[in-house]
């Protein structure tokens, strides 16, 4: 058995700017989530839906913000189960729900590193940065603040603090191709290593994507990966509430959840934004089912061992 998987669900759609994602897990389910990943050796074990209890009321005074009670309750459940998760499997999938589930999925993954001395690293694999605090955000929708939230919480205190933050630096974005004028400005000071559509048309995914990795690699890290349905391109992934025109091929998404897989530095994984009453007959969901399975060693087929004359 190649190790323990466990999928949970987090159907949170409060920081999103369409309903919808609360059908993610039950869409990724569908897909065949589990079984892709059974029947590449993986025990699966799926721990059923989170669910948040009655919000404690929190407020901002940026009026623009939408939801906060009820993103902050979820982002407290998901950061303890992703606390506890990671203690008991090698590699949780997190089912979104909107992308603001990633403020607790990583910060409760930060923990547990943290106990175990190992840096952990994150690869955000988005159209967007989503890097807004809850002064700077414009759309008030939250989950375009999670990045803010697990790497300093700078203008983000209304949510409960984050005990191990991860630093800016440990953090790669590849595929941006929407950032707002405050994103950008902490783009470009805090270190973090991004790689957006233009330099990615330009170099292709591998040379970054293989660069950040020796940087884990060095640093003895743990990788999350965070996969947001928006980072692929509309055309092949219609189920999403932020489609930005000119986002990854199938193959370019493919070659990087295979290189990621031949790497062995993953250990978690959040599947994002899946919007199903967006979708054309679930496709976009057996794509994503499809580019999980890459991580867990799925591949078109075999190279020959002999090499060729
Ligand atoms: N930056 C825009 C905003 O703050 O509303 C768009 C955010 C989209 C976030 C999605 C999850 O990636
Ligand atoms: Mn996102
Ligand atoms: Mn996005
Ligand atoms: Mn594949």
């Amino acid at each position: 058995m190649k190790g323990n998987c466990a999928i949970i669900g987090a159907p949170i759609q409060s920081g999103a700017s369409r309903p919808g994602c609360v059908m993610g897990p039950a869409s990724l389910r569908t897909a065949g989530l589990e079984a892709a990943i059974s029947g590449l050796g993986w025990q699966v074990t799926d721990l059923g839906d989170l669910a948040i209890t009655d919000p404690q009321p929190v407020d901002h005074p940026n009026d623009a913000v939408k939801h906060l009670s009820e993103t902050s309750a979820w982002i407290k459940v998901v950061e303890q189960a992703a606390y506890d998760v990671t203690g008991n499997y090698d590699f949780p999938i997190f089912m979104g729900g909107d992308h603001s589930m990633s403020a607790g999925s990583v910060a409760g993954i930060a923990r547990r590193a943290a106990e175990g001395d190992r840096p952990l690293f994150v690869l955000w694999l988005d159209a967007h940065p989503d890097l807004h605090t809850l002064e700077t955000t414009q759309s008030g929708n939250l989950h375009g603040t999670s990045v803010a939230y697990f790497t300093d919480r700078k203008g983000c205190e209304a949510f409960p603090p984050p005990a191990a933050p991860v630093p800016p630096e440990n953090v790669c974005f590849i595929g941006l191709r929407s950032v707002d004028d405050a994103e950008r400005e902490r783009l470009a000071s805090d270190g973090f290593e991004v790689h957006d559509m233009r330099m990615i048309d330009e170099s292709g995914v591998l040379r970054p994507l293989r660069g950040f990795l020796e940087r884990v690699s060095a640093a003895n890290g743990l990788l999350h990966v965070s996969l947001d349905v928006d980072f692929l391109d509309p055309s092949i992934a219609p189920a999403v509430g932020t489609t930005v025109p000119g986002g990854a091929t199938f193959r370019e998404a493919h070659l990087i959840m295979e290189t990621l897989c031949d790497s062995g530095l993953v250990r978690s994984l959040d599947l994002v934004e899946l919007n199903p009453f967006l979708d054309e007959r679930g496709r976009t969901a057996e794509l994503m089912t499809d580019l999980a399975a890459s991580i867990f060693g799925r591949r078109i087929f075999d190279r020959p061992t002999r090499s060729h004359p």
